[in-house]
């Protein structure tokens, strides 16, 4: 296969560092021209100033700390606590943020990170509680332009539905021989880590920091959930490298966690056992833990990946997840961290022919019947699907079976089985669809709901993250809003993911620095839209999954996992294929749904059309609700998925001398490539398919 080589960032040369994604200068313009008071203190507050500073430095507007008052100001980011203003016009702007806030009802809380914005005379006030708030809205205002001074803007209210918004970095300290410095990464190396060491480059960090506070990200684990030797002593010998990342992501209220391995009292700390119950065991982290809130003591807590894919765990010493999670979630108590126990468990060393065993009910077998058994301040992350980070998989039924623990939910950012950042695939209208699904039935709690919790305790939202050490970041440039996307989604899962993307594309290509801008926003609407369904289209069909190259997991390998250890089967035949998961005649994982949803995927006549070889088994000439037969629908979302992938191309080149040439050379080289792969695609699985079943496509187009 093809290896690309990724670009690091230009030594040498007068070339930008680094992309700006959608922080760029002149995003700030609107700001940047107007006169700003900021008031109150504290860490955050001086990063709000030191951002408005720098905008207003460049675009001629001016900036005031408080105490300066007589001043005309066109807007004031006041915390509440910090005390009248002898300045009329910015009292009354900011009285009017405090009765808006009355009216919003339920006493008019803001919370740690919310905040009101609310218009009087010339004024535009931001108002919250704590320091994070204004930051918050300080990028809400960025994102608003010139529409944050519309003297008929009505009060508004923003707090975080969910309050954990976390980043999970893949990104290993020493390369790993097989899976390199990032594990599934497709942005080049790591932003914290390079072969073995700190990278070394505060500056990008803290850049990445304000990045991912503009999108609403709040906490980030630096460090692999494979921890290798060198990893584990990121706990110990080696913290002074995870504080020195901690120091500069604080001003952007960013909190840093810690993947561990469950191993650590034996392999750090020289014990002959890392058995949960055990005592040594027991103080030996509670030791480690408080050593560390010396050091950094905002941390935000560990991940562990445990009894998986070869991580060690408590299954070890006879013990279950909920004893494991527990002398961790016990160590981290006094000083307020909380545990990220993963829910990714089952069975990797399965035989391919054994037809009980079904790795999409393993998540579920495992931790269900431990609901209740956890320490408040675990938070049990489980994958959105039963099996890995498809391009297509029903919504985990963990996430509607253990109501008495916190659960978060953990999506994919980076494109391990969506493309691997060469193929366009914008992933939020993917993820929306996930978060509004209703588990119980219609009209009932969503998977944000859950996420969200019982009085905002739930474990929030997690995705592994899709940025390195790139030019863009990200890899592929479009790839980057699949990032602030998640973070957007995180602060308020019921946004429209459409307008998400119009905020994105409006802050990274600002109208006002592009030829012509309604053009732009058009091109890249029609391309990434409906990106991940035309991704779809070409692969895996109908919910199956996988048929992935193994190893590297890009580009077509249609029995690549066939007959493999992993439990990734699609069962085709020459009859029929897919996978019965129904109670009556497969492995019964369909029955862990609650009853609504139960009922529906039990059956394939009720089933819906894209999960359906997720389901069932069926012959191939079964008939789907959209009245195409399986194997025609095969054929015909193949040719469809190769044929839009030539139009993105086609709609990219009108863009040609309109947007920064850099941008547009690293995307129409990406989309070069998703033409090829995607072709790949179509004619392996095609042919693939007419040679097991021997069925000719209707419309005779060429099946090799
Ligand atoms: O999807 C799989 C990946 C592994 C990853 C694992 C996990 C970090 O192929 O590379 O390991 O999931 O989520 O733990």
């Amino acid at each position: 296969m093809e290896q690309l080589v990724f670009v690091e960032e230009p030594e040498g040369t007068d070339e930008p560092r680094v992309h700006a994604a959608w922080l760029p200068p002149e995003a700030f313009r609107a700001l940047g021209a107007r006169r700003v008071l900021v008031h109150g203190h504290g860490l955050l507050v001086d990063t709000v100033l030191d951002e408005v500073s720098r905008a207003c430095a460049r675009y001629g507007g001016r900036v005031w700390h408080s105490p300066s008052w007589d001043v005309d100001v066109d807007l004031v980011l006041a915390l509440r606590g910090a005390g009248e203003l002898p300045n009329p016009a910015v009292e009354a702007a900011r009285a009017a943020g405090e009765a808006a806030l009355a009216e919003f009802g339920d006493g008019g809380t803001l919370g740690d990170e919310g905040f009101v914005l609310a218009r009087a005379g010339e004024v535009t006030a931001v108002v919250a509680d704590a320091p994070a708030g204004l930051l918050y809205g300080l990028f809400h205002v960025v994102r608003l332009c010139a529409a944050a001074y519309d003297p008929a803007r009505p009060p508004e209210r923003h707090r975080p539905a969910l309050r954990r918004r976390m980043l999970n970095h893949w990104d290993n300290v020493a390369v790993h021989p097989v899976m390199g410095q990032v594990e599934r990464g497709y942005a080049g190396g790591s932003i914290f880590w390079h072969r073995g060491r700190p990278r070394g480059d505060l500056a990008r960090i803290r850049e990445y920091g304000r990045l991912l506070a503009a999108s609403g990200v709040n906490a980030i684990s630096v460090n692999n959930v494979n921890v290798a030797r060198t990893e584990a002593l990121l706990l110990t010998d080696r913290l002074g490298d995870v504080a020195e990342i901690a120091d500069v992501l604080r001003p952007y209220g960013i909190r840093v966690h810690l993947s561990i391995t469950f191993a650590a009292p034996v392999v750090l700390g020289g014990l002959s056992t890392a058995d949960p119950m055990d005592e040594a065991v027991r103080a030996w982290w509670a030791a480690a833990t408080r050593n560390v809130y010396e050091r950094i003591p905002d941390f935000g807590g560990y991940v562990v990946k445990a009894d998986s894919e070869g991580q060690p765990g408590p299954f070890t010493y006879g013990r279950d997840h909920a004893d494991g999670a527990n002398v961790l979630a016990e160590a981290l108590a006094p000083h307020g961290g909380v545990v990220h126990w993963r829910a990714f468990v089952y069975n990797h060393h399965q035989d391919w022919r054994d037809r009980s065993t079904d790795r999409a009910r393993a998540a579920y077998d495992h931790f269900v019947p431990l609901d209740g058994r956890f320490r408040t301040n675990v938070i049990v992350q489980v994958k959105f699907g039963p099996v890995d980070f498809q391009t297509r998989e029903p919504v985990s039924p963990v996430l509607a079976a253990m109501p008495a623990t916190r659960l978060a939910v953990e999506l994919q950012v980076t494109q391990e089985y969506t493309g691997q950042q060469r193929h366009v695939c914008h992933l939020g209208p993917w993820w929306s669809e996930l978060l509004r699904f209703e588990p119980w039935g219609p009209g009932g709690r969503t998977i944000a709901d859950v996420a969200t919790g019982e009085a905002e305790a739930g474990g929030g939202l997690v995705a592994v993250a899709n940025t390195g050490a790139d030019l863009f970041w990200t890899g592929h440039p479009l790839a980057q809003a699949n990032l602030y996307t998640f973070g957007r989604l995180a602060w308020d899962p019921r946004l429209d993911p459409s307008a998400i993307l119009d905020e994105w594309i409006s802050l990274t290509f600002p109208p006002s620095a592009t030829a012509d801008p309604e053009l732009v926003g058009r091109t890249l609407h029609e391309i990434m839209d409906d990106s991940w369904r035309t991704y779809e289209r070409y692969t895996a069909p109908l919910g199956v999954g996988f048929m992935v190259h193994p190893g590297d997991h890009y580009g077509p390998g249609i029995d690549g996992y066939e007959y493999t250890r992993w439990g990734t089967y699609h069962f085709a035949d020459r009859d029929g294929v897919g996978v019965d998961r129904s109670r009556a005649s497969g492995t019964g994982f369909a029955a862990q749904y609650p009853p609504y949803w139960a009922q529906v995927y039990e059956s394939p006549d009720s089933c819906p059309d894209e999960l359906l070889l997720f389901f069932h088994h069926v012959p191939y000439q079964h008939v789907l609700h959209s009245g195409s037969t399986v194997i025609q629908h095969i054929y015909d979302t193949h040719f469809a998925g190769v044929e839009e992938v030539a139009v993105m191309r086609r709609r990219w080149q009108t863009l040609n001398g309109m947007i920064d040439p850099a941008v547009y050379e690293r995307v129409a080289e990406r989309l070069d490539e998703q033409m090829r792969s995607a072709t790949e695609w179509r004619d392996q699985v095609n042919t693939y398919f007419f040679r097991k079943s021997g069925v000719p496509d209707e419309r005779g187009r060429v099946i090799y």
